[in-house]
């Protein structure tokens, strides 16, 4: 593949000095394909490559380090070298108890949000994957598979409500002619990325997208009885169109952290009620002159809505505080580190 097939472009050659390309050491712009622990894989103009991270790049915090989509200066001996500023990046907080940031993709251009036409479709969920797509100012495209085992209008109408001009497609992701429609996100250059809970068919959606079978889907994996996840590290593909297309494994449980502005976004609806509230901080319960009150009780307000908003905005608010604190420890661990050292240096020199 070449650079503009990998995604590249104006944004990324920008950052990019004469000393780089011409210098003693020339580096070159290379994709992160695929990452799975510390093993790096780089595609470049005309090639290929597997880079090993080094210490030096593990012991970076995790937003600092390469995720799949990035793209990075190798040398040339396909080291990794720098880490070009992103686009957008999509990160979560780790899953379990550990306050720390996980990073799923970046550059991407447009997310898939799959969810099915049966009990898996949720608005609320729907609406934390779109605050992930617009925090990253990235196009979300909300994907309602098995569109074949039931009827998709009324998921197709609920899904619209969401948000003003938000594209929603149903369709069987096991036939070719039936995904058409997702294939306008997908040319040359353009970067897709893949979310939904397990099973509701994002390798079946990515085989087809692709045209071979390039995931192991869940009617395969069911019968190796090892648990749900088979697809273990996040891959780039190419795509027939040309574009590249972001599997995202392990999605099961997406916590927010750092997405206020997409929150924001999503439910701008309700701030913008706010707006008309009598009191400036209307927690909108008992006030008085409450708009937003008055919206519900005239039904032109969901309540599930309202109480997503409060839950996610409580969520990302809690998860931003305890990744910085804990952030801030860590900083100041190795100030102190540093400073004990200094003075042990210093009291054996004197
Ligand atoms: N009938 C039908 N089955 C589907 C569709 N999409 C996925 N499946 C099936 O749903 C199961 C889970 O799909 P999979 O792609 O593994 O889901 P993932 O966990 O999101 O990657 C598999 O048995 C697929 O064959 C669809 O649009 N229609
Ligand atoms: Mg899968
Ligand atoms: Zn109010």
């Amino acid at each position: 593949m070449n650079l503009t097939e990998l995604g590249w472009r104006p944004f990324f050659q920008q950052q990019l000095s004469l000393d780089d390309l011409e210098g003693a050491h020339p580096l070159r712009p290379a994709r992160v394909m695929s990452v799975e622990r510390s093993v790096v894989g780089v595609s470049f103009d005309g090639g290929d490559a597997v880079a090993e991270l080094e210490l030096t790049w593990q012991q970076r915090p995790h937003e600092q380090r390469p995720t799949a989509g990035d793209w990075v200066l190798i040398t040339p001996d396909d080291e990794l070298e720098r880490l070009l500023d992103r686009q957008s990046v999509f990160k979560r907080k780790a899953a379990g108890d550990r306050a720390d940031v996980q990073l799923i993709g970046a550059n991407v251009d447009t997310l898939f949000i799959v969810s099915s036409c049966n009990q898996d479709f949720n608005l609320s969920r729907l609406e934390r994957y779109l605050a992930l797509a617009l925090d990253a100012q990235v196009t979300p495209v909300v994907i309602l598979t098995k569109a074949d085992l039931a009827a998709a209008e009324s998921y197709l109408t609920e899904a619209a409500t969401l948000r003003p001009g938000l594209d929603v497609v149903a369709v069987n992701s096991l036939v070719a002619d039936s995904i058409e429609p997702l294939r306008q996100w997908c040319s040359e250059g353009q970067t897709v990325a893949l979310v939904g809970s397990s099973g509701v068919g994002k390798s079946t959606l990515l085989n087809t997208l692709i045209g071979t079978s390039v995931q192991i889907t869940g009617a395969i994996r069911e019968d190796d009885s090892k648990g749900r996840h088979t697809t273990t590290s996040r891959s780039l593909h190419a795509l027939p169109e040309g574009g590249l297309i972001l599997d995202s494994p392990g999605m099961r449980e997406l916590k927010l952290t750092d997405v206020s502005s997409g929150l924001a976004e999503v439910f701008s609806d309700i701030d913008d009620l706010a707006e008309g509230c009598k009191f400036k901080d209307c927690a909108h319960n008992t006030e008085p002159g409450c708009v937003v009150a008055a919206a519900l009780l005239a039904g032109e307000l969901d309540e599930r809505r309202l109480d997503n908003y409060r839950k996610l905005q409580r969520e990302d608010a809690h998860n931003t505080s305890s990744i910085a604190q804990r952030h801030q420890r860590a900083r100041n661990g190795n100030k102190n580190a540093r400073a004990k050292k200094t003075a042990t240096d210093k009291r054996n020199l004197d």
